[in-house]
Formats: C-alpha cells, structure tokens, sequence
C-alpha cells in the first residue's frame, strides 16, 4: 500500500462530503492507494481550522495555491464556488497533480476547454465530481440499458427540483451570482440531469430551452459575501442567474428527451428523477428514493405487466456487495466514496477515471445549447 497525499481546496458542503469519502473509501474498498488527508485549505482561518478538526485533515492552508504547489502534493481536489474551479485546475495541472473538481467542471464552456487542454497536457488523472452516476441504481440501470433490456430507447425523462430558494428573503448567496456561479439551476442542478442523460443515453445532440428568473433581487448577505465584493453591505442585489430551466433534447440514438432543473418546486428538497421508456420495457428512479428502482419488462404476458420495485441492494447489484447485506441501504454521501474508489482504481491502474473533464466538457456542450436556445427561442444544436 502507499499514501497519496490529498489537498482539498474548500470544507463547506463539497469538503464535508469529500472530506468523509477519503476517510471511508479505503475501510470498505480495499486498495494499493491509501489517501492521507494532508491540507485543507479555505480563506477563513478560523472555521478552516474548526473544519480540519471534525474532518481529520492534518494541516490547514489559506492560500491555495502554495498548497496545490506543495510537492508532497498527489492530489489537488476542487470543491470550491464555480469562478475559483478554471484558476485551480490550471494551477494543479501545470503542478503535475491529479484532479478532482466539483461540478459543473467550469463556469462556461470555454474555461472547461481550457481546463481539458490543461490536464491533457499535463497527462494527470482528472474526474468530475458528478456522484449521481456512482449511485448503484445508475450503474445497474446503465448495465440494463446497455443488455438491451428496455429495447429502442424512445422516451428520456431527466428531472431534478429542488426548494432552498423559493423563499425571496432567502440572501444572495454565491449561487445566485452569475461571476461566481455561470448559472442558477443550469449549471448546479442541470449538469447532473445532462451528464446522468449522456451516462445512460447517449449523446443529446440539439435542444429547445426556456431560462426563468423568479426573484429578480434578493437581501444581500452580512457574511461570505466578500467575493464579490459585497461584504457587510446592507440592502438588496441583483440575481443574474436562472431560477428554473427547462428544455427538450433530441439523442444521437433517436429517441426524445424532456427536461427540467429548478429550485422552485416546494416540496421537492432533492428530487432527482431519471425515466427511460423503450420498445421493450421501462424504468424509473427517484434520488429520494435512491436505494430502489421501479422496472416495467413490457415482454411479460400482458396478465402480468406491470411497474415493479427491485431493492438495489443485493451484493451483485454494483459497489452493493463492499457495504452490508441485502435491505440495509446506503445513503448520498456512499455516491463520494464510490468515486474516491474508482478515481483511486484509476490511477493505480494508468487509466483514466470517469466522469472526466472530457465527459464534462461534453455536457458543457449541452448547457451553452441551452442558454444559446434560451436567447435565440430555436432548436439549437450542441456543436463541438
Ligand atoms: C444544490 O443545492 C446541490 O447542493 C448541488 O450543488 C449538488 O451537486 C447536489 O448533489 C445537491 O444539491
């Protein structure tokens, strides 16, 4: 076994979670790689140190890039505010480290090109934290679709409403802010919803969108509003990011897809949706359900047809069998530890570790489409 030595740039929700995956990934998936949690780095000293504390990192940092320069550094991971990922990356490749950036990769599609130029040059491993797809629904629902199980795909639904926002007194945090974040529900929520609809289908090749704003302005916020210079600042400011977007998409293998990403349907705290309709038989997975999946085999005599619950928690269904026995489910944060584990597998192996930054830029492809649709009120094609 050997150590690589991890630098985590950010200990709010991301560095929370990855921070748990580097500590449990190694207990239940063996292997030759052991990450040590070594720095973590943010601005404010005070809750940074709290932070390395609760989560057992060895040193704290508050300038990142004397951390991604390090050379005891393996490792750099990127789980900061979207407008800090493109600087990173480009620093932790040229450093020689290997890379794992929170999504959506970039801010827009031409920082994640630069960050792919970046990697690919440098020849380090890279991954984009898009978990969804390390869920052992999505990798079982993968294997079915690939065996041809549902037949001809013809019908994709891809879904994922949230609520934290409905409220107009809630402040104007960084993911409102369009210098900061790129977008509002495109890039945070809707990057999973395109990158789990080209992890299961296939590439989307032209969609029609429309982008909603609810709440033009919102009270700014007294604390983390330093970024954007707005620090202290009493009153209101602007939000100049999308709210709700929705769009359709046609894949390269023929079928439709329906999609939506918002953060105003109240009730909906996590509600990720994927549906997948083909010739010969169907399925649907809801996230807050995320340990079952609902199958219909359309072959079945027609006495019989019907929706059916399987538990994906069985040893043979993926990941399962490293965690308990049948009916003992998992949770969100097992989707962090199973990256860690294939991101690790990866390097020991010299191969790349997906999602990478090429698949990223891939859905970074999809979402420029979408805001190019949003503006043109067209179908617009995804170019490359
Ligand atoms: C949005 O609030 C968010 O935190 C996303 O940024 C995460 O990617 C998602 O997993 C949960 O919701």
């Amino acid at each position: 076994m050997s150590e690589v030595n991890v630098a985590l740039i950010g200990y709010q929700f991301m560095g929370k979670a990855h921070s748990n995956a580097y500590r449990q990934v190694r207990h239940f998936f063996p292997g030759k790689l052991v990450p040590r949690l070594k720095v973590i780095c943010g601005r404010n000293q005070p809750a940074l140190e709290a932070a390395a504390r609760q989560f057992g990192w060895e040193e704290t940092e508050t300038d990142w890039r004397r951390a991604i320069e390090r050379d005891d550094i393996d490792i750099v991971d990127i789980a900061t505010p979207g407008y800090l990922h493109h600087p990173m990356a480009l620093a932790a490749a040229a450093a020689g480290k290997h890379i794992i950036c929170e999504k959506p990769l970039a801010n827009n599609l031409a920082e994640a090109r630069e960050m792919l130029h970046a990697v690919k040059k440098a020849g380090v491993a890279h991954m984009v934290m898009h978990n969804y797809s390390k869920l052992p629904a999505m990798v079982y629902l993968k294997n079915l679709v690939d065996e041809g199980r549902f037949g001809t795909v013809r019908h994709y639904r891809g879904s994922y409403l949230q609520d934290w926002i409905i409220n107009p007194q809630f402040p104007l945090v960084w993911r409102l802010v369009k210098k900061l974040t790129g977008s509002g529900a495109l890039g945070d929520i809707g990057s999973h919803v395109v990158d789990l609809a080209h992890f299961l289908n296939g590439p989307i090749t032209s969609v029609v969108s429309q982008m909603t704003t609810f709440i033009k302005e919102r009270p700014l916020p007294g604390i983390g509003a330093g970024a954007w210079g707005a620090k202290g600042q009493k009153g209101k400011g602007k939000v100049t990011v999308d709210d709700d977007t929705n769009f359709l998409g046609q894949f390269k293998n023929g079928s439709v897809g329906v999609f939506e990403a918002s953060r105003f349907c109240g009730g909906r705290r996590n509600f990720n949706i994927v549906e997948i309709y083909g010739s010969k038989g169907s399925a649907s997975f809801n996230l807050e359900r995320m340990n079952e999946i609902e199958l219909y085999d359309g072959t079945e005599p027609q006495s019989g047809q019907g929706f059916k619950t399987v538990s994906v928690t069985e040893s043979v269904h993926p990941y399962i069998g490293a965690w308990w026995p049948p009916g003992h489910v998992i949770g969100y944060e097992h989707t962090f530890v199973h990256a860690m584990h294939d991101f690790l597998t990866a390097i020991e192996k010299n191969r790349l570790p997906s999602p990478n930054f090429e698949d990223a830029v891939q859905d970074h492809f999809v979402m420029d489409a979408i805001e190019r649709s949003a503006k043109s009120k067209k179908w617009e094609k995804v170019r490359k």
